[in-house]
């Protein structure tokens, strides 16, 4: 299945959400987010500053920031989502009944409805959990939101295979709108859906991390259909210099989906 341009696809996506992240896309010309798995604030915020040009979309786990506040983490970063024109996604991860995720999605010290646009959930529970995350936005703002579905992961040995992967897909069907695309792989969907797929596990120089992770190369997951690819050690991580290979993974991420258009 070979998925479209980016800029056709903002024309016709469901999700007004998705619309407003193929745009981002096209006018920043890149493809590559940015997963900022760091402890303190000042080094997150710092990233986001210096990485903002290069990237469509920033993953948080605003969970393992050490100083977290409210007022000292989530306002500055939307502020430079604005100034740098990139989307916020907080990688959560939900995987409990619809009530009570409609609850952490809302409250608790973090509000991720608030500020994130893109948040992501285990099918698991079935279609509550899309139900209880909808509604919670619903309830919290008028802004464009979406989810993301974890329908395969980049982990070794992971359960997220087969007919588990098919019936998150047809989940993500009862609500277009809201469940735009899915955390996976592999391109998923019918030739005749469109569906957003962003995808972990990409790394131009190592293969594994030790603790279960497996790395792709970008050309490997967008050949194979992903739309966003996800980076976060092979940018960030110890040694390296964040703008070059920030730099780096957007031009090969590009690259690849120019060579997947032809
Ligand atoms: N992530 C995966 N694999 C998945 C889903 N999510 O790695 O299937 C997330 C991790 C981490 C990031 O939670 O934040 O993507 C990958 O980071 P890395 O590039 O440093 O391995």
């Amino acid at each position: 299945i070979t998925p479209k341009s980016y800029e056709s696809r903002m024309a016709t996506h469901p999700s007004p959400l998705a619309r407003r992240l193929f745009k981002i896309m096209v006018e920043k010309q890149t493809n590559l987010c940015v997963s900022l798995d760091v402890y303190s604030k000042a080094e997150l915020l710092q990233l986001v500053d210096t990485l903002g040009p290069y990237v469509c979309v920033f993953k948080t786990h605003v969970d393992i920031v050490d100083d977290f506040s409210y007022e000292s983490v989530v306002e500055p970063l939307v502020a430079l989502s604005k100034k740098h024109n990139f989307l916020i996604f907080e990688d959560r991860k939900f995987a409990d009944i619809g009530s009570t995720v409609k609850s952490q999605y809302t409250s608790g010290i973090y509000k991720i409805v608030r500020w994130s646009h893109i948040t992501n959930a285990h099918a698991l529970p079935g279609p509550g959990i899309i139900d209880g995350l909808y509604a919670g936005a619903k309830e919290v703002t008028d802004d464009e939101r979406g989810l993301l579905l974890l329908a395969e992961m980049s982990s070794k040995g992971s359960l997220a295979t087969g007919e588990y992967t098919d019936k998150t897909v047809a989940l993500a069907r009862g609500n277009t709108e809201f469940t735009f695309g899915f955390i996976a792989q592999n391109r998923l969907g019918e030739p005749d859906e469109d569906f957003v797929i962003m995808t972990p596990g990409v790394g131009l120089d190592a293969k594994s991390d030790g603790l279960g992770q497996q790395y792709r190369t970008v050309d490997e997951a967008v050949s194979g259909g992903s739309d966003i690819v996800i980076v976060g050690r092979g940018i960030i991580g110890k040694g390296r210099d964040p703008i070059a290979e920030a730099k780096r993974y957007r031009d090969a991420g590009w690259a690849s989906y120019l060579a997947r258009l032809k």
